[in-house]
């Protein structure tokens, strides 16, 4: 009999292509991906999207000042953050762009929706608008900027522009007390704790109806029937999550399984969007609710907000090139809390790195393997006459998996690491009491138990770091030749525990030391 798995959708923000990509949207990719990996290799059916967001003022104008047209401007950007997602060894299920075909005719199709319902009406917008943010706001969440009071500032540090222009508007002001009502009834829906308050302390300030359409300039999808209008890039950008499932064919077979999405991962910045706007449209357009919207913290980097005029960006190349692949992924994971803002030091993650992967993780496979190959004929020996230190290790190796697996569905990534390399220590702690290099003169017969112990606690290591460390995982559990069908986490048990006679090759080092004077370089 086979049983279905159960489906869990996944997004990154689409990203913006006015810029290349740098660490804070690999950050979200690879938390996205973690997550994905982890529910896949727990038995669920995944689907990952990811993207990018190519309409809109500030991409049209980034376009403008290299001279370029928007569309060759936005096929190469786009092209860099499949790249990086490549680099990154993130294993995302679709890409897709706004300007292709199936998202335009979804969005149009979705404005119709709104349009039928009577949620739309025209009208002509005066007011506050960022392009940098591209988003609206009323005087009342302005600054002025110190030096010249002519300019107004907006609460993410933006500068604002006054426009003026014919638009069609969206009835956000219906919607206050039923998301209200929402949010109330769907605790999970806005998380962390912290923004789920500030959203909902907005809503309850009221909502004013949102210009949905621009008509200043034309680089967005054109409204159905009113070609003199673009739509608001927002609108635009948030249909991306049903067109990725064949909307607005709602029979495919995506669309059944995957909505509504388990996860809209996001920057804490754009809650407003995924939180107020997007959740009021699908209410409109009579689409079910996304449970969750998780919206993580902001990375500084040495103290500093990331930006080109400091110089300070961080591009993912010179992270993998300066640490690897997986060491860079761990690290942005394990570094801050997830949901809190962190700040990016070379110092930290050369420590971090060092202590974790080279001293604790790789240190205890390379001497355990070692010894295995030298001693023990490149044979995994039997696990007999088990001390209860053995039975206790064996059964923290086991149980590690019901330990991580709530932190998970509560994003807690870095408790979860923290719960993995508590078995790591463990593990390093046995060996030294065991110290099986002095068994190898006094008492043969137990080094080869306490050998095979660790090994097979390695093979648990190996299938639980998977998702944060795909690449060095695969390498531990190659070595210990593990079938690529044994490698789930349901494998996670005494059952499938590696076999004695198992023969290894010599161990490779996996997570090499980051030289200290790469520090100052
Ligand atoms: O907002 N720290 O795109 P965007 C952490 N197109 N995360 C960061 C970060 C940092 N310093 N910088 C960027 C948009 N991010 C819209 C989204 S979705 C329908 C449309 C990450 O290119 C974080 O996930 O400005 C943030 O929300 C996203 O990149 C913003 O990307």
């Amino acid at each position: 009999m086979t049983t279905e798995k159960p489906p869990f959708y996944i997004t990154t923000p689409i990203y913006y292509v006015n810029g290349t990509p740098h660490i804070g949207h690999v950050y979200t990719s690879v938390a996205c991906d973690v997550m994905a990996r982890f529910k896949r290799l727990d038995g669920y059916d995944v689907k990952f999207l990811t993207g990018t967001d190519e309409h809109g003022l500030k991409v049209k104008q980034s376009a403008d000042k290299q001279g370029v047209s928007p569309q060759k401007f936005v096929d190469d950007v786009s092209q860099t953050f499949e790249d990086v997602l490549t680099l990154m060894n993130i294993s995302h299920d679709d890409f897709i762009r706004t300007t292709q075909e199936r998202h335009i005719k979804s969005a149009q199709h979705f404005w119709t929706q709104l349009e039928k319902e009577g949620m739309i009406y025209a009208g002509n917008y005066s007011g506050w608008y960022s392009v940098r943010d591209e988003a609206y706001y009323t005087e009342s969440e302005l600054t002025t900027c110190p030096d010249n009071k002519e300019i107004k500032i907006a609460p993410t540090g933006a500068t604002c522009e006054w426009v003026e222009e014919e638009s069609y508007f969206f009835k956000l002001s219906a919607y206050g007390d039923k998301l209200l009502d929402f949010y109330e009834k769907n605790p999970d829906f806005i998380q962390p704790n912290s923004i789920k308050n500030e959203i909902i302390s907005f809503v309850k300030r009221g909502l004013k109806d949102l210009s949905i359409s621009r008509t200043s300039f034309d680089w967005g999808i054109p409204v159905p029937n009113h070609e003199q209008h673009i739509m608001y890039v927002w609108i635009d950008a948030l249909t991306n999550y049903i067109t990725a499932l064949g909307y607005p064919d709602k029979d495919t077979s995506d669309f059944q399984k995957f909505w509504p999405a388990n996860v809209h991962m996001v920057g804490k910045e754009i809650t407003r969007f995924h939180c107020i706007f997007w959740p009021a449209f699908l209410m409109a357009a009579d689409l079910p609710l996304p449970h969750t919207v998780f919206a993580h913290g902001w990375w500084t980097v040495e103290g500093e907000k990331m930006s080109k005029s400091l110089g300070n960006v961080i591009h993912p190349k010179d992270l993998v090139d300066r640490y690897g692949v997986d060491q860079s992924r761990y690290f942005l994971l394990k570094a801050i809390p997830f949901g809190n803002d962190g700040n990016f030091s070379h110092d930290q993650a050369i420590t971090r790195i060092n202590a974790d992967l080279a001293n604790g993780l790789g240190n205890l496979v390379q001497r355990t393997l070692s010894m295995v190959y030298k001693n023990c004929e490149t044979v995994i020996p039997e696990r007999v006459n088990l001390t209860p230190e053995d039975a206790a290790l064996l059964e923290q190796s086991h149980s590690t998996i019901h330990t991580i697996r709530p932190l998970f569905d509560q994003f807690q990534y870095h408790r979860a690491l923290e719960e993995i390399w508590r078995l790591v220590s463990a593990a390093n702690t046995y060996v030294d009491e065991q110290a099986p290099w002095a068994l190898k003169k006094t008492d043969f017969e137990r080094m080869k138990v306490v050998l095979a112990v660790l090994v097979e606690v390695i093979r648990c290591l190996g299938l639980l770091t998977q998702p944060f460390m795909p690449d060095s995982a695969s390498k531990i559990l190659d070595q210990l030749k593990i079938p690529a069908d044994q490698r789930e986490f349901k494998h996670l048990t005494q059952e499938y525990a590696i076999g004695q006679g198992t023969c290894i090759d010599l161990p490779e080092g996996i997570f090499p030391r980051i030289m200290e004077e790469e520090k100052t370089a």
